[in-house]
């Protein structure tokens, strides 16, 4: 992990100074921006002013540095061109804030006062919209609605109090389709102010957003007139294996905040645990509303924030349940081939098209070992190497890392999960029955749609069968 860099020559240790070590003229002055060039998921920011709270950890992102200024917390947004690295390997030109996208995360407390600087430096009008929010109407940044459209070179100034607690986010209000089709957006968090009868102390808050991006292989620049054919599902702008873990310490008790700027809804799911939504981005959730799922379909625009007991170790798959959201680009398109027998084809093709490969007869697990030419600056379709090889997957994935030895607040990926003896899928090697089958056309209690045929006939092409055989 690195630590915040700077344009400017003011540290970052100026803007979280308190009130009466900074002039009079420099607290009428903007706030300097504090610009991340790092895709990493940065340590949680310790509150070194204001009211305490226990922080957010931003999944490959981190949160926005403050001053005081007699007694406001004012933050400096600026949004710009950035360059974003989605996973090692392919760098991404997308808009965002502060040198990323998403943005910063703002982290503020219920009851506090909030004036948010924001600068455009792109190349058209923008504003800002505080999804989510109570605040007086003007501040609410729908540009011609409620303000003029902060132009290129402008800076405007929005000031409100948080009143309500819970997981909010931000997003232009402005070109709407093409600045969050080019990643504008950041998570908000408002923190209770002391003990609040529905939200719950936690261990570890983390939270992100659902993004997603139409990016030809090979190029960098979102194709901002896709409306559902995306072709990178991401969180945080990051897509698998460039989504870091989320690592937690065996019983502790673990919030996750979810929000969707996609253009369609996301089941997300967590393995090996069960957990409640514990709210929304209407506050927190009445009591007697929650159960326990394993999958909560978040819909577009929505926020959801699960709380969970991490008391099974291990490394545990969570993603999107949608399979060709854990995906990267290629994913689509891609004709059937499964017990097509390409053989006979190939050489009359391959003089047509010197570069053409038979793919996919046998499912589509080969592409993540195949060492395929792909461009430069194109993340693999699906990838990620775990312990026991080919993970498979892109896209909307990553992996919760429960830990009984990770130290309360340690954050560091503690590698991959060494399994106790006699707890792990394995081979079976002894002598395998036939299986008992009802011969066809039997007489059965069984309704016929049920009943097992012969007919059945899975034309699969076996690794190293030798002969295309069929079942
Ligand atoms: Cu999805």
């Amino acid at each position: 992990m690195t630590s915040f860099s700077r344009r400017h020559f003011l540290g970052a240790s100026a803007m979280a100074a308190s009130a009466a070590a900074v002039s009079k003229a420099a607290m009428a002055a903007l706030p300097e921006p504090v610009i991340q060039d790092s895709p990493d998921t940065m340590p949680p920011l310790v509150p070194n002013s204001g009211r305490p709270y226990k922080p957010v950890v931003t999944l490959n992102g981190w949160t926005c540095p403050w001053r005081m200024n007699n007694g406001v917390k004012e933050f400096h947004l600026v949004a710009e061109p950035v360059v974003r690295e989605m996973t090692p390997g392919f760098k991404a030109h997308l808009w965002g804030y502060n040198g990323q996208s998403p943005g910063p995360t703002i982290e503020v407390v219920e009851g506090d006062r909030v004036r948010l600087f924001v600068t455009n430096r792109l190349p058209e009008v923008t504003s800002i919209h505080w999804h989510g929010q109570r605040l007086p109407n003007g501040m609410d940044g729908v540009s011609g609605l409620t303000q003029p459209p902060i132009a290129p070179g402008k800076t405007f100034v929005y000031e409100f109090v948080a009143r309500r607690p819970g997981t909010f986010m931000y997003h232009p209000h402005a070109d709407e389709m093409v600045q969050m089709a080019m990643g504008m957006m950041g998570f908000w968090v408002t923190h209770p102010k002391g003990k609040h009868p529905l939200i719950d102390a936690v261990d570890r808050d983390f939270c992100f957003l659902l993004n997603a991006y139409d990016i030809e292989p090979g190029s960098a620049t979102p194709k901002i007139m896709t409306m559902l054919d995306f072709n990178l599902w991401s969180w945080n702008s990051r897509i698998y294996p460039g989504i870091d873990p989320l690592v937690v310490r065996e019983n502790d008790k673990v919030r996750i905040r979810i929000g969707n700027l996609t253009m369609t809804n996301h089941p997300i799911h967590l393995h090996g645990h069960e957990f409640l939504v514990t709210g929304t981005d209407g506050g927190p959730t009445p009591k007697s509303t929650r159960w326990y799922e394993v999958t909560t379909d978040i819909a577009v625009g929505q926020m959801r924030q699960i709380e969970f007991l991490a008391d099974e170790e291990g490394d545990w798959a969570f993603h999107c349940h949608k399979s060709h959201h854990t995906m990267n680009a290629m994913g689509h398109n891609v004709p059937t081939m499964i017990g097509v027998d390409h053989r006979g084809v190939v050489k009359q093709i391959t003089d047509l098209v010197p570069d053409y490969m038979a793919m996919s007869e046998r499912g589509m697990h080969d592409m993540t070992e195949m060492e395929m030419p792909l461009p430069d600056n194109t993340a693999p379709m699906m990838t990620g190497t775990g312990p026991m090889g080919s993970v498979g997957m892109g896209g909307m994935f990553s992996v919760v890392k429960v830990r009984r030895d990770q130290k309360p607040g340690d954050y560091k990926d503690p590698g991959w999960f060494e399994h106790p003896p006699g707890t792990l899928a394995h081979e079976f090697t002894g002598t395998l029955p036939d299986p008992a089958r009802l011969p066809a056309g039997s007489s059965s209690s069984l309704p016929s749609a049920a009943r097992p045929s012969r007919d059945v006939e899975v034309k699969v092409r076996k690794p190293g069968a030798g002969h295309g055989g069929h079942h």
